[in-house]
Order: C-alpha cells, then structure tokens, then sequence
C-alpha cells in the first residue's frame, strides 16, 4: 500500500501554530549526518520556530555537511562522532544536547522537521517517550520498499512479544524522549575506542526496547516518512536487518506483564500540520 505524501507547507502553519517558544521546557534537535550536505536545507527550511539547540553529529562526511550546517544554523553545536554509525553519532549527540527534551531527526529530509512539535506535545501531555511510527493512526511512508515493509512488521512483531508491547514501527528514527531518561538506558560508552553494540542502526530497536523495559511510559505518534531527497541510503536491508534481530534478542525482557503504556494518544495526532 502506498500512500501520498502529504502537500501542505509548512511554511505557511508554521508561524501561527508551531512555534515552539511559548512553552517552558527546552528543546535540542540532535541529527545525525553522513554526507547530507544536500538535503540540510529542506531539513532547514521546515524546522519550527524556537528551538533551542541543533546538535549535527557528523559522521566525518565527504562533501560540505558541517559547513552547510553552520550556514544553516549558524549557533548549532557541530560535533564529529567518536566512531563509526548512525547509534554512535546519536549517542554522541545525546551526550551534546543540554536541553529538557531531545528529539532525533534523520537529516536525508525523509523525516520532517515540522512533526516535532507533535512529538513535543506528546512528552508534554505526559510521555517520557514519543515513538514515531508509520504504520498507525494517519503515520504513512512514501519511502519504504515492500521487502523493508515485510521486514519492519516482522521485527516489530518479535520485539512486541519480547518487550510486551503493542509497538507498530520497531525501526524509524524519528523519537522524542525527556533527556533525563537518556541514563537510564545505558548507550554504548561513546569514548570507547572499539565498535560498541549499538553503534549502528539498531539504535533505533536499542532505544525503544530499553525505554520499555524501563517502564516508562512511551507513546507512539504518528509520523510521515518522506523520500530521500538526494543522495544514497547507507542502511543495508540485510546485514542491518540482522543487527536488529540480533537485537530484540539480546535485549532484556520487560519486567511488566502486558504493557498498557504504549498507545497512541486519544486523539490520534495527525501526521503532518493541517491544510
Ligand atoms: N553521523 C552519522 N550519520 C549517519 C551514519 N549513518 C547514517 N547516518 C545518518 O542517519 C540518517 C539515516 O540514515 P539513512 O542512510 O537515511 O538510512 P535510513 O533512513 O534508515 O534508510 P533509507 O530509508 O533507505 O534512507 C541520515 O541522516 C544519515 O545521514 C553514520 O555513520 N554517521
Ligand atoms: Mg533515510
């Protein structure tokens, strides 16, 4: 099933609703990038107002990331991670960002920038976690392949029987959590010299099986996944595939029984600004 992206500006909503500097807890938007110099500006252009920090966790890029990004955001904390992979860039991240709530962002333009004030009401409504997820409540992708799909729910549906929990997208990178969780989850240690497990894209099943297991209370928000804009996709459905099983398996049980924490908001959040 495919479904259209949707067209609405952000531009246009963006100053009468989404201005995110009313409210009183801080936001950091950590992206990690590898060779995205291309696509920072869409990411840019539909960033809301009052952000509080953008932490750019480069992946020591090839083309001009970092210098696009100072351009962009020219106060952004610009960080080179440690080692290799998308879980080492966001951990390293984490550790950067000083602000109340982190949110994480792709920086290919496949998850846009706009929805995070959805994932900002969500924690202030009461989540410790915001999840993004494609596949419930209005969420969609205009991106995922038919295999990637198969193997998404497939994952999700392991994961789900091992946490206890009713997830319906394991691996999407769009996620909003109160940074004061972020220790309770014990990432890899980012000075570390050798590649640590979850260095690489299972961080995304890493964070959401251990903010689970925590027993904090994380909701999903539906969320549009868009397109690549430019450029290669550096996750190989196989081998990365298997790095996340690998993970649902090794990661602990969830100490609750059936959990009833994980559930979209009332209301289900529409996944893109209205028209
Ligand atoms: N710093 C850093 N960023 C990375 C690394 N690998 C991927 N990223 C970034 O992580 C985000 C997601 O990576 P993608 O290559 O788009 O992978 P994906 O979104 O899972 O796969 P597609 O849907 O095919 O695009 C992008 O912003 C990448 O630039 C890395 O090793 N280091
Ligand atoms: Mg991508």
């Amino acid at each position: 099933m495919s479904v259209e992206a949707p067209e609405n500006v952000y531009d246009e909503y963006a100053a009468a609703e989404a201005d995110t500097s009313a409210r009183t807890a801080t936001v950091s938007v950590v992206i990690p990038a590898l060779n995205e110099a291309a696509n920072l500006p869409e990411v840019a252009r539909r960033m809301p107002p009052g952000i509080d920090e953008i932490v750019l966790v480069d992946g020591n890029s090839v083309d001009n990331t970092t210098e696009v990004a100072r351009e962009l955001w020219p106060t952004a904390k610009i960080i080179t991670q440690t080692r290799r992979g998308k879980g080492n860039a966001l951990a390293c991240g984490f550790r950067a960002a000083t602000c109340d709530i982190v949110v994480m962002i792709d920086a290919d333009g496949s998850t846009d920038p706009a929805e995070i004030t959805l994932f900002i009401d969500a924690l202030l409504d009461g989540a410790d976690v915001a999840k993004g997820t494609r596949f419930a409540g209005g969420g969609g992708s205009s991106d995922i392949t038919l295999t990637r799909r198969i193997g998404s729910r497939t994952l999700a549906a392991l994961a789900n029987r091992k946490a206890r929990a009713s997830f319906t997208d394991l691996c999407y990178g769009y996620m909003a959590f109160w940074r004061r969780h972020v220790d309770t989850i014990a990432l890899p240690d980012v000075d570390a010299s050798n590649a640590q497990w979850g260095d690489g894209f299972e961080i995304e099943t890493v964070l959401a099986m251990r903010f689970m297991a925590s027993g904090l209370r994380v909701v999903e928000v539906p969320s549009f996944e868009r397109d690549r804009i430019h450029g290669e996709s550096n996750l190989n459905a196989v081998s990365d595939g298997l790095r996340i099983l690998r993970t649902i398996l090794a990661e602990r049980r969830s100490p609750r029984p059936l959990l009833s924490s994980l559930a979209l908001p009332d209301a289900p959040l529409p996944c893109a600004p209205p028209l």
